[in-house]
């Protein structure tokens, strides 16, 4: 398969996806909040809040897994976004987040994975840049590695889909 076969786009809500693992936007407590991460708690249901309890935190930057419970997505992978502040540490941070959670991936041979536009709700980070990260990042990454084999970007609104899918035929290779 192609590079350009498997990155896909997709418009609508990530807790719907029956895919091995889908990412979450969450904060360092991991206990839950607004936005993508308060649809993925309510579709897996309180199993998953428990089983966050029991991994203390994490790190802006880094990811850690878990079991999907009730959603149809096998696992969920936790990753911390930085909050947008317009500095050269706000872009290393999300491309950790994108290069972190597909390493977990690969690690527990998740063949289909699915990010939401992380740090680009609450966080406040331009949707145009960061879109040019997440793929580069994934891009980069599956070029040297066969898992995953499938990268699904979901967003939420046309307009942000319209970003990504603009970026992703403009890009060459
Ligand atoms: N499916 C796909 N994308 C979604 C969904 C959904 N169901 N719901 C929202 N989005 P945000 P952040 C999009 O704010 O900026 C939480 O409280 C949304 O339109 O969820 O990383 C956490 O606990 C936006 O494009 O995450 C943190 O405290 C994108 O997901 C904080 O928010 C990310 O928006 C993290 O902020």
């Amino acid at each position: 398969m192609s590079l350009k076969d498997r990155l896909e786009v997709w418009l609508g809500d990530i807790t719907q996806l029956a895919v091995d693992a889908i990412v979450n936007a969450a904060n360092t407590s991991l206990l839950g909040g607004g936005g993508v991460d308060g649809a993925i708690h309510r579709a897996a249901g309180p199993e998953l809040l428990g089983e966050c309890r029991t991994i203390g935190g994490c790190p802006t930057g880094e990811a850690r897994l878990t079991k999907g419970y009730r959603l149809p997505a096998r696992y969920v992978i936790h990753t911390v976004g930085p909050v947008y502040r317009g500095r050269p540490e706000d872009s290393r941070l999300l491309s950790g987040c994108y290069l972190n959670s597909l390493t977990v991936a690969m690690n527990h041979g998740i063949r289909t994975l699915a990010f939401p536009a992380i740090s680009c709700g609450v966080y406040g980070y331009p949707i145009a840049d960061a879109s040019k990260i997440a793929v580069d990042v994934c891009a980069t990454f599956m070029q040297t590695h066969d898992v995953p084999e499938k990268v699904i970007f979901t967003l939420f609104s046309a307009a942000d889909f319209d970003i990504y899918t603009r970026y992703l035929s403009n890009r060459s290779g």
